[in-house]
């Protein structure tokens, strides 16, 4: 059943009317921090494929608990922008054939003309796109400013390269699939090479990164994962000569009877004297051993190690069960050592379609900083884009780009041609959103201090150890640099499910990407984001099929009916009385939607569109609906009489007067016999009625308990 009203027109004409009159506009520099409300949403890289319905679930979610916040008196700041640069971007260019700046700007255009049609209430007038030079200046700026803080540096490393991409990437931007590590973007076995590369020094802050995390309001799940990665270990470095050993377990000392250091290592083939025993042991070429973590050489413990155990029996090596050292034996040997999992962040790309590394290289002076007046440092348009697998970017192959002067002694020097990695730009995007209009600096920062931090982050969990983490590194870093106020970017994080349709995730590979194009058109873009918003808690995984769509629409007919249909109103109908179940739609819709539980509010705005006959029960269902139907809503919201628009009026509050005149009475015994009375909530649960007269009369865990519903308790200890 379809809607009864032309949404094309509808929501075409609330859409307009809105941005013309800047309902989701905010003036930033007459609000105070209290009243400001920053609903950031992760923004999208404008892939060539659009926007799938993924994308609308979060991005409704995020909206209708945005609009909530504006209608209970937040002046709701919500900015949207394009994440452009990129990998992901420029291999898609590669296989088209396209140049990846005219590609970009296509796609741009298609997002923007999507995410539109969405209804989100979005401030477009702040909109970015990080591959612009007006933004990317600033990703540059931020750069030159970790670069004088000692926190990017250049260093020769094994870094992991991926053949196809033919660039290097973050040990983060691989995967591991069926015991290979391969490249995320292309699924292309990765391999290693030493090459000179930049870092930003995130190891710096670990221990921050780690402390910070306990005051901050993120899923646990969120929190674990970032621990997981920052990985702290407490041990101990304990040496066999000359080489070092960090070890977690340095009571097993005694039992050690080899050394295991990496395949190469110089030391291979050597032996060393056990620091107790004086024993001999073998220094053995393994390759369980990261170089790159711990001293990169691990005593060898067969007896409590399953790999030591593996690897003694595989190489016939002995195994020793002497006894383990007391805690004080253990205060003897060696040091203590703590040791992270966490490596620097490697941010050198040899590719195109990124910003250029500020850096000059100069014979004299070494690497010097492009001065900020100097900046940007322009991406110049190639016709050869392509990556040439040498190890350099194709930038290295313009000369008029590469031959510049130094901006110390004004020699002639040659500029870097890396380009840095798509999550510098993400690391700092949110402080620029506010201060978008100003172009002589990255933000104004009496206005970031008003604005920032981000109140509400909704995010998706694949970018916990990445993106977030980088955010909370940068921000941290600009903070000690004096540059911004506060050092944690994100308040509160929530972390949206993911969409899977009709029972499978949808995948590129299976062709089954819904988008939301045809939905908008044949139903409308209210439908669409109830339809998903419907699927099932925000924060979960929810299943969308086509048969939630039938259902939204069925109700949607329900409330145009009952909304439009004033012929049937009573003259009377505003005096009817206490309407108990719409002060408690109040209560309920407001509750879930504070839970992110859209379902949930949906469920009970279906219920009231049943029992919707007063005027004040049409006004409530109408504002309720509001931050899931916005433009349903605000038509029937003017059909109502009421000024516009639906989205300022303030949030219907419960007249808690009716709610409590209905609570019911429950009297509570025990053994048989009358011990008081209590008054609860008509919808409270059993379980709660039962806790309530419990706690009522101190009987903890009673043995049995009959329930009469909404009449009585009898609690036997
Ligand atoms: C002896 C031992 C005995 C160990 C035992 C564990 C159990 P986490 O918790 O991840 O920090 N290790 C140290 N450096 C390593 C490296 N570069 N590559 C591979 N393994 C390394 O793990 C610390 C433990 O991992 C260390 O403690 C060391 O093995 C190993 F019953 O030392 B242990
Ligand atoms: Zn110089």
């Amino acid at each position: 059943m379809a809607v009864p009203y032309d949404f094309h027109e509808i929501e075409q004409r609330w859409r307009q009317r809105w941005e013309e009159l800047g309902v989701y506009r905010v003036d930033l520099d007459a609000v105070n921090r209290a009243e400001l409300f920053y609903n950031l949403v992760e923004f999208p890289y404008p892939s060539a494929e659009g926007l799938h319905v993924g994308h609308i679930f979060k991005y409704s979610g995020a909206d209708a608990y945005g609009r909530y916040q504006r209608m209970r008196g937040r002046k709701v700041f919500q900015p949207i922008g394009f994440d452009a640069f990129g990998i992901h971007t420029e291999n898609y260019a590669l296989k088209v054939g396209r140049n990846p700046m005219a590609l970009t700007r296509e796609t741009t255009e298609a997002f923007r003309a999507q995410l539109s049609r969405g209804g989100m209430a979005w401030d477009w007038s702040r909109c970015i796109d990080t591959s612009q030079p007006g933004y990317y200046r600033w990703t540059q700026w931020v750069l030159t400013k970790l670069f004088g803080a000692g926190l990017l540096y250049q260093a020769e490393a094994p870094v992991v390269w991926c053949p196809s991409c033919l660039t290097v990437l973050a040990r983060e931007q691989t995967e591991l699939i069926a015991g290979d590590t391969v490249c995320e973007r292309c699924s292309t076995p990765v391999t290693e090479r030493d090459m000179r590369q930049w870092f930003l020094r995130i190891t710096a802050y670990a221990e921050r990164l780690l402390a910070g995390l306990d005051e901050l309001d993120w899923p646990e799940r969120a929190k674990r994962l970032q621990r997981q990665w920052i990985g702290r270990s407490e041990g101990r470095e304990i040496d066999f000569g000359d080489l070092k050993v960090f070890t977690t377990r340095p009571d097993t000392l005694p039992a050690v009877t080899f050394i295991a250091v990496p395949p190469g290592h110089p030391a291979v083939g050597t032996t060393r004297g056990h620091p107790i025993s004086g024993a001999t042991l073998p220094v053995m070429a393994a390759d369980y051993v990261v170089e790159s973590y711990g001293t990169g050489a691990v005593m060898g413990v067969p007896a409590h190690d399953e790999r030591d155990r593996r690897f003694a029996t595989a190489h016939g090596l002995p195994v020793s069960d002497a006894p383990l050292l007391t805690p004080e034996q253990v205060d003897q040997v060696g040091r203590p050592a703590v040791r992270y999992r966490l490596r620097d962040w490697l941010i050198s790309r040899q590719r195109y379609w990124g910003p250029p590394i500020p850096i000059v290289h100069c014979p004299a002076c070494g690497p010097v900083a492009v001065p900020e007046n100097e900046l940007p440092v322009l991406l110049p348009p190639v016709d050869e884009f392509r990556p040439t697998g040498t190890g350099k970017s194709p930038l290295a192959t313009v000369e008029t780009f590469v031959r510049t002067c130094c901006p110390c002694c004004g020699g002639p020097a040659r500029r870097e041609t890396d380009v840095s990695d798509t999550f510098v730009d993400s690391s700092w995007y949110f402080l620029r959103y506010p201060s978008t209009e100003f172009t002589d600096r990255a933000w104004s920062r009496e206005r970031t201090q008003r604005v920032l931090p981000v109140e509400f982050y909704a995010g998706g969990p694949e970018h916990v150890q990445r993106h977030h983490l980088y955010a909370r590194f940068a921000t941290m870093a600009l903070h000690d640099l004096g540059l911004v106020g506060f050092d944690e970017p994100f308040t509160r994080v929530r972390l949206g499910g993911m969409i899977i349709k009709s029972g499978a995730k949808m995948s590129k590979s299976r062709g089954n990407v819904v988008s939301p194009d045809p939905y908008v058109q044949t139903h409308g873009s209210d439908v669409l984001r109830c339809a998903l918003l419907f699927t099932g808690p925000w924060e979960s995984d929810g299943d969308f099929r086509d048969d939630t769509i039938s259902g939204i629409e069925r109700f949607f007919n329900r409330v145009w009916k009952i909304i439009t249909t004033t012929a049937t109103d009573t003259p009377a109908a505003d005096t009817e009385g206490a309407e108990p179940h719409v002060e408690r739609a109040i209560v309920s819709v407001s509750d879930a939607i504070e839970r992110l539980s859209f379902n949930v509010a949906l469920a009970r705005l279906m219920e009231l569109s049943s029992a919707a006959r007063t005027v004040r029960a049409k006004t409530v269902l109408v504002q309720l609906l509001a931050p899931f139907a916005p433009h349903l809503a605000e038509e029937l919201w003017h059909r109502l009489g009421q000024p516009f628009s639906v989205h300022t009026s303030p949030w219907p509050v419960a007249d808690h007067t009716i709610l409590e005149a209905e609570d019911l009475t429950i009297v509570v015994q025990v053994n048989g016999r009358v011990r008081t009375q209590i008054r609860v909530g008509r919808d409270t649960t059993e379980t709660d009625v039962v806790a309530a007269a419990a706690s009522a009369v101190s009987v903890q865990q009673p043995a049995r308990v009959i329930y009469v519903p909404g009449k009585l308790v009898n609690l036997v200890p």
